[in-house]
């Protein structure tokens, strides 16, 4: 039986095929004299969404905090009790502790708690929705971030790890159990990597800046012999840009020598996009320039692996703008739409010499990767 398809009649509830997730309430989380991961980073995009006439294409995912059993699945009953914490402290004993969240790049306040387990609880949702086969894909607009946050510490803005977490409850409660994460965010997403690093079912694959020392997270564990350890030797992928500035094209050219690969011969039931827009142009974080073209052809090609169940979880990005117009792009490729046309473009040369490095290295592990590419 047709349905009339007017854009003025409303979808019936069981056409949508793609969601979102998103709460005012994760705005409970700030920074009183400034900070760049502040709440108008998810307002911002859900705006921008909903004035393209996105939202209203795709089924509202409800939120909810996560819960301390699934928390647990990656991380630290110490680190559970440690971020609840936070919402009891005393002014005073905020203030006295201001020092210590600094050196380990956090802000803290009384909303702060419950902003980290809703955005938590927001990717577990987005992603179990997928896994559970009610959506094709999904977007997790959350903050605070995730992908830093290590099994036993809060860092880089992450407090719980969104991403790890909804990975190993969709493996708990699903029968999906092999899943790639792919982290575009511009920095290496450590506690992810770290989360997985000697398991075989998750395939990690990050791209980010690298400079050993400076750029943040700053340890040798983004480098590109970091593999994974143990069962999950090969299964843990990375491709550190040695300087700012990188484009479209040089991340267009890691996807096609290097993620595409790996992704292919890996074939995952469940793609995760931790999805920082800070490689975005006009990011002061990043120093790079991808588009928003460049982020919609990464997750059409991502669309092509795990029959497209895709969810897409928001860490990074901070130029405003930036990251409205990229989650514009990539959600738009989510309903269907063809990525902009990209201009001709060839990788720069830092770009060409790290891809070759990453190739001939994974092609110790994967036998889809051209070693001399
Ligand atoms: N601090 C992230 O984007 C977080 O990966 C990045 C964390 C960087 C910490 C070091 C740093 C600043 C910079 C400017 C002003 C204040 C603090 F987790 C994600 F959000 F995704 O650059
Ligand atoms: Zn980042």
């Amino acid at each position: 039986i047709e349905r009339p398809r007017a854009s003025s009649v409303p979808l019936h509830p069981s056409d949508f095929t793609v969601g979102y997730v998103y709460s005012a309430e994760m705005t409970s989380h700030f920074s009183p004299t400034g900070h760049p991961e502040k709440p108008e980073r998810i307002s911002n995009i859900y705006h921008a969404l909903t004035v393209a006439r996105y939202t209203q294409k795709m089924k509202w995912l409800p939120i909810r905090p996560v819960r301390k059993e699934e928390a647990l699945l990656v991380h630290s009953e110490d680190h559970w009790y440690k971020v609840l914490a936070i919402q009891d402290m005393t002014d005073q004993e905020r203030i006295d502790s201001e020092e210590y969240y600094e050196q380990l790049s956090l802000y803290v306040m009384q909303g702060t708690t419950r902003a980290a387990l809703l955005s938590c609880g927001g990717v577990i949702e987005a992603c179990l929705a997928v896994a559970r086969n009610e959506l094709k894909k999904t977007f997790a607009i959350v903050r605070p971030p995730g992908h830093h946050a290590e099994p036993d510490e809060h860092m880089g803005f992450c407090f719980f790890n969104n991403v790890a977490v909804a990975a190993r409850v969709v493996q708990q409660l699903t029968p999906i159990k092999k899943i790639m994460i792919l982290d575009w965010d511009v920095h290496h997403g450590n506690g992810t990597q770290r989360a997985f690093n000697d398991d075989p079912s998750v395939l990690y694959i990050s791209l980010h800046r690298y400079e050993q020392g400076t750029f943040y997270p700053c340890g040798p564990f983004g480098g590109l012999q970091s593999c994974g350890e143990g069962p999950g030797l090969g299964y843990s992928v990375n491709i550190p840009w040695p300087e700012r500035g990188m484009t479209d094209a040089d991340y267009l050219h890691a996807f096609q020598k290097v993620v595409m690969p790996i992704a292919m011969e890996f074939a995952p039931e469940l793609v995760i996009i931790s999805s920082g827009f800070d490689a975005a142009h006009g990011d002061d974080l990043g120093e790079c320039h991808v588009s928003p073209a460049g982020y919609a052809h990464m997750t059409h090609m991502l669309s092509s692996l795990a029959g497209g169940r895709l969810v897409v979880a928001l860490e990074g990005g901070y130029n405003l703008d930036a990251i409205s117009n990229s989650a514009l792009a990539v959600a738009g490729v989510l309903l269907g739409e063809a990525p902009d046309q990209l201009p001709p473009m060839v990788a720069g040369e830092a770009a060409t010499e790290t891809v070759f490095l990453v190739a001939r290295e994974q092609s110790k592990y994967w036998k889809n990767v051209d070693p001399k590419a």
